[in-house]
């Protein structure tokens, strides 16, 4: 297959971009704090198996990374500063951030709390063609943040995210329709989306080191080396992929989890863990204007076993406090009954519903509830005058290791 393979499917070329923050957290504490610029900054907890959440990109060269032990980093790098996180602030920014993406395009899919693919193939003929969008938003996003924040722009998915990651940080990559395979071919593998690092030294033992070798196997060779996962392979090293973008909005769930380097028993630890998804996640379903029915936690222990634990709650919501309770719950329930140690963990929301539910709870209540409105009120104050302006009055754990919105 040739380049024209991207658009082999005869759809409209899409033009989709993905933005990630640069050093997302990493980022907003040396903006806060002009002492921790140009310096080696980890986000994270420090006590128990503290986990960092980001490294600074000043860190980064030392080889620490997210989700590696505090411990391990703070040797990789021992001058390194280490702060713990403020989620508010990373919601403020991720908030005005959102803000940003919407002028441009209503087809926005939040990935992350600093994450999101943006179709611009209706917006082109209101702000020009997507290169221009993607330099636009580049700016708007350092004007009102001051900071950076890296953009891929490709036919696809699959490309944009390859590409928005490229350049890291303050990058910007264009990958034009008939640039697909002049793009992918030189790519290292490790690049390709589910090759895990044990099949790594497989495939380079046998001389396979690009996408483009990849790409020059017949049928028979893929399915030897990716079995039933060979077609999929297929189509990757192609830069095929025809996902649309669905804006959040218009998701089944919105759900976050983390899959830990080495497994965590810290009870208190995962608690923490399981308290910034709740946080991460209740910002995107108010950011999508929507509210949940339920709540689920998904666990994974060292033994692969998967469980996932749902539950109803009393009425549908996008309070950060009700999601928390019930996630809370879940895995206090879980704990009470399981004693190992977690490898993944995870926390959601699903059956949700928009606005035309929204506005039925509000006149269905007793007016306009006041939890529901100081969440609103406090997301709204924080975009707009920055993090500190407020902050919910509960911390987790001792010493302040994480602070609650
Ligand atoms: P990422 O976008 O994955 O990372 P990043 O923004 O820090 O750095 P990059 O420039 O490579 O994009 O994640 C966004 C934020 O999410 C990150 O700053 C902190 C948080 N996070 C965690 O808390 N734990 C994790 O394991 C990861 C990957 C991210
Ligand atoms: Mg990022």
């Amino acid at each position: 297959m040739s380049a024209r393979g991207a658009q082999a499917n005869d759809l409209p070329t899409r033009h989709i971009l993905h933005v990630d923050m640069d050093a997302f957290y990493a980022a907003v504490e040396q903006r806060d704090n002009p002492e921790l610029r140009g310096k080696p900054v980890l986000v994270g907890g420090t006590e128990g198996r503290g986990v960092v959440s980001t490294a600074s990109y000043e860190a980064r060269v030392f080889g620490c990374h997210s989700a590696q032990p505090m411990a391990v980093a703070q040797r990789l790098c021992p001058q390194a500063i280490v702060v713990p996180p403020r989620m508010s602030a990373y919601s403020a920014v991720s908030r005005q951030v959102f803000a940003i993406f919407e002028r441009f395009t209503p087809l926005v899919e939040g990935l992350s709390i600093d994450e999101a693919f943006l179709d611009v193939t209706g917006s082109m003929r209101l702000f020009g063609p997507a290169d221009e969008i993607a330099r636009r938003i580049k700016a708007e996003i350092r004007e009102s943040t001051q900071l950076t924040g890296s953009v891929g722009v490709a036919p696809n998915k699959f490309l944009a995210k390859l590409a928005s990651d490229l350049q890291k940080p303050d990058g910007l990559v264009i990958v034009g329709p008939n640039e697909v395979q002049a793009f992918l071919d030189p790519l290292p593998i490790r690049r390709l989306w589910g090759v895990g690092k044990a099949s790594l030294p497989k495939l380079e033992s046998r001389g396979l080191r690009t996408f483009g070798d990849i790409r020059r196997l017949d049928e028979r060779a893929m399915a030897v080396l990716f079995g039933n996962q060979a077609e999929h392979f297929a189509r990757l090293v192609r830069g095929l992929d025809d996902r649309s973008v669905v804006p959040e909005r218009d998701a089944k769930s919105i759900s976050h989890e983390h899959t830990f380097a080495q497994d965590v028993a810290d009870r208190e630890h995962l608690r923490a863990i399981l308290l910034e998804q709740t946080e991460h996640v209740a910002i995107r379903l108010r950011r999508a204007g929507s509210l949940a029915r339920c709540v689920f936690i998904k666990v994974r222990t060292p033994d692969f076993k998967t469980v996932t634990r749902q539950q109803h709650l009393p009425r549908p919501t996008d309070q950060t406090r009700e999601i928390w309770a019930a996630a809370a719950a879940l895995f206090e329930a879980w704990t009470a009954q399981h004693g190992e140690a977690v490898r993944l963990l995870g926390m959601g929301v699903s059956e949700l519903r928009g606005l035309a539910g929204r506005q039925m709870e509000l006149f269905a209540g007793e007016g306009c509830d006041k939890a529901a409105a100081l969440d609103e009120t406090a997301d709204a104050i924080r975009a707009r005058f920055g993090a500190g302006a407020l902050r919910r009055g509960a911390t987790l754990g001792k010493r302040g290791r994480r602070e609650v919105k």
